[in-house]
């Protein structure tokens, strides 16, 4: 594990050669390579990486709110997707675990934990509530998972909704299907919100903007086909929701840090969250939700 020189992010790597790397602002992933150096994710060349907005690209955190929620009584002062993305997260520490073979095997997995409280965030205008977050990042060979602990620390119950905001990268969008949602109920957020059911794999033809409910419950295996390979398998711990988004032609001219223009032919959002309805918590309690993404290796 090593940190940037300016303190900003930290890196991780395998001995096998893959790495992941987290910008402390957000504890964004912004980079995540397999053994090749071949880059999963996507990051728009301008995205801000300075702490200035959230970074375009990489696996953005949403907490408390997804979008935004105007008439809602506690987060209807939150900016979009909520504070997570937006505040300095502290790096907690790394634990790696031997393989089965024990000491002399090298390590071929690694997990950094981030941490960020009400404390550090000063939310109390924004949201009245104290509460703490642990952000892991586990580095497998054959995948990267990212799990969110939320605890309330407060005296009295809270809402929130959580989603991993994550841009995978795609050779041609027009040649990608997402398999592992048949059937499943959407909202269609390029359709005034309307309620529909999904038939068959989901092919991206234009902006796309979907709140899925997979039928068969938060742990079905969502996967990205692109020419007859399967670059990604997602599957999700405790969390009911799939978002599904590509901004496509207009949408990308639309983003000052969307670039290249032409880059919504090579990323796609495929977004595990719990954002169909409000996580009620209890004062002391707690919500974990992960994601695990499966790459061939
Ligand atoms: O996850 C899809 C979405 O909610 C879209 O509606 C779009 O707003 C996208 O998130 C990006 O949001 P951002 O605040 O990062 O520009």
């Amino acid at each position: 594990v090593t940190f940037s020189d300016d303190n900003s992010r930290v890196t991780a790597e395998l001995p096998t050669g893959e790495t992941v790397e987290i910008l402390l602002y957000g504890a964004t992933v912004i980079s995540w390579k397999d053994s090749r150096g071949d880059e999963k994710l996507w990051l728009s060349e301008a995205a801000k990486l300075d702490g200035s907005k959230p970074v375009r690209g990489g696996i953005p955190l949403v907490f408390p709110v997804f979008g935004t929620a105007p008439n809602h009584a506690s987060a209807s002062k939150l900016p979009q997707h909520g504070f997570a993305r937006n505040n300095r997260w502290e790096f907690l520490g790394k634990s790696t675990s031997e393989s089965a073979a024990g000491k002399q095997a090298a390590d071929l997995s690694v997990k950094l934990d981030f941490g960020l409280s009400s404390s550090a965030v000063s939310n109390s205008d924004l949201w009245p509530f104290k509460f703490n977050l642990i952000y892991s990042v586990t580095l497998n060979r054959e995948n990267l998972t990212t799990s969110l602990v939320v605890t309330n620390d407060d005296d009295k119950p809270f809402e929130c909704q959580v989603l991993m905001h994550t841009y995978l990268r795609v050779k041609d969008i027009t040649q990608v299907k997402i398999t592992g949602l048949d059937g499943a109920s959407y909202t269609d957020k390029v359709d005034g919100a309307s309620t529909k059911s999904q038939s068959g794999d989901v092919t991206i033809t234009g902006e796309t903007d979907r709140v899925y409910t997979p039928k068969g419950g938060p742990s079905d295996p969502v996967s990205v086909v692109e020419s007859g390979k399967t670059p990604y398998t997602v599957t999700r711990d405790n969390l009911s929701n799939v978002v599904v988004w590509n901004p496509w032609t207009e949408k990308a001219e639309g983003m000052a840090d969307f670039a290249p223009k032409d880059g919504y032919k090579n990323m796609l959002c495929i977004e595990p969250g719990a954002v169909g309805a409000w996580q009620t918590l209890e004062a002391g309690d707690a919500f974990e939700g992960a994601q695990t993404i499966t790459i061939p290796y």
